[in-house]
């Protein structure tokens, strides 16, 4: 059987950012507007007035300082409240394909590679821009690489069942290298409006270059093995779709965005990402507390973090070092989380350490990559 390892990742952040303070400025000056203009209906019990959201809520719940976006005027407008973007022509990138192509060539030039080494493309995200063409086909074509391409969607796991079905492919000689991309634009999906959860995402794009271990330069991450696990879940729900228009359903209905139940996430999800890598390390013979140098966990929320590292952790106490987070600069990246943490995050390790990726989502859905540094 073929070895196959990470030899790169690359990472492009977006130009703008939005902190919590600019964020909650903008959403409270909305809410103020809301309950000015509804006063009466408000006084007459028909309607519900909208509570502010703040900055220290924000933090404490979930660790998020900032969030990278592609356009901030549009979702910081409290008339609008979501990015401002131009239709392309067809003869035009696309908007996520110009994004992927550039975390695609970041991952190439790390690794040393040219298109002529590449044989497929794998764009995996929480949210495509348009039903087909498959929007690999045409990163594909902008990298200059043959062979070929699909899309994929697990929602925040988009990342982790992407690597492991470019593993897959070099395992079986499919292709001697893959390109697993994540472009998340989540600020186009995302509801803005919705205190509850209007703080929690952030746009970027990451890429993940997967090819033979004879291949990969020295300091490469051979793949020790995947493991994949979903359960149904409509705690966290998108219902826009292609027969919105023919169930005449309202397009600006709130179901039509991000939606969730964030208490009852954060209480079924913890356990069973802890669970899913215990038990995938126990299958190579690994210990999650003594055998795991660093955990590159998905990035939806801080004390999620580390609660399910203190269950991995047992005794040891849990540290940056140990499960790092980017979600104070990034926020929720959906799929692209866990591998900026694995991006920012390696580095620094030795030949012969040991680590986690994993990612955890809507589905529910849970992906884990161990890997061992060569
Ligand atoms: N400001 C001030 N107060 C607030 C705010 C706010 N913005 N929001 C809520 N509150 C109040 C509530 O009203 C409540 O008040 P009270 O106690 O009086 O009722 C109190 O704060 C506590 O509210 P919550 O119980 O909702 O707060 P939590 O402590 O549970 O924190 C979190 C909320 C941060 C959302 C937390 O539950 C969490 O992070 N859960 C995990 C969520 C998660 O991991 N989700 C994964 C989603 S990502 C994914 O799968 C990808 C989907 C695809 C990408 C989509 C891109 C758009």
């Amino acid at each position: 059987m073929i070895k196959v390892a990470i030899s790169a990742t690359g990472l492009y952040i977006p130009p703008f950012t939005i902190t919590n303070e600019e964020l909650v400025e903008s959403f409270n000056t909305y809410v103020a507007r809301y309950n000015q203009h509804n006063a009466d209906a408000i006084a007459k019990g028909e309607l519900t007035a909208l509570a502010e959201s703040s900055v220290g809520f924000i933090e404490q719940a979930s660790g998020i300082k900032q969030r990278y976006v592609l356009e901030k005027t549009g979702i910081l407008d409290p008339e609008r409240m979501h990015p401002i973007f131009h239709e392309r022509s067809n003869e035009e990138l696309s908007l996520m394909a110009e994004i992927s192509v550039k975390a695609c060539q970041d991952a190439m030039n790390k690794a040393g590679k040219k298109p002529e080494d590449i044989d497929a493309v794998i764009c995996s995200a929480a949210n495509m821009q348009r039903a087909y063409p498959a929007m690999s086909i045409e990163i594909q074509e902008a990298l200059g690489i043959k062979g070929f391409g699909y899309d994929m969607n697990v929602a925040c796991s988009s990342a982790t069942f992407g690597i492991e079905q470019a593993v897959n492919a070099v395992r079986t000689g499919c292709a001697r290298a893959v390109l697993v991309v994540n472009p998340e634009i989540t600020s186009a999906h995302h509801a803005w409006r919705d205190r509850d959860c209007h703080f929690i995402f952030g746009d970027v794009c990451t890429a993940i270059l997967v090819e033979r271990l004879e291949d990969a330069k020295p300091g490469s991450w051979e793949v020790l093995g995947t493991k994949l696990a979903t359960v149904f879940s409509n705690n966290i729900r998108n219902n826009f779709g292609f027969m919105n228009r023919s169930e005449d359903a309202d397009p600006d209905a709130r179901d039509k965005l991000f939606k969730q139940e964030g208490r009852k996430v954060f209480k079924e999800v913890c356990p069973m990402a802890a669970e899913h890598m215990a038990t995938h390390l126990e299958s190579l013979g690994l210990n999650s507390a003594n055998d795991v140098r660093r955990y590159w966990l998905h990035q939806a929320n801080l004390s999620m973090n580390q609660l399910i590292a203190k269950k991995l952790l047992g005794a040891h106490e849990v540290t940056s070092d140990k499960a790092p987070v980017i979600l104070d600069e990034f926020a929720n990246t959906a799929s692209a989380g866990s591998i900026i943490a694995f991006h920012r995050h390696n580095a620094d390790l030795q030949q012969g350490d040991v680590g986690v990726i994993c990612s955890f989502g809507a589905g529910y859905s849970i992906g884990s990559v161990i890997v061992r540094k060569t």
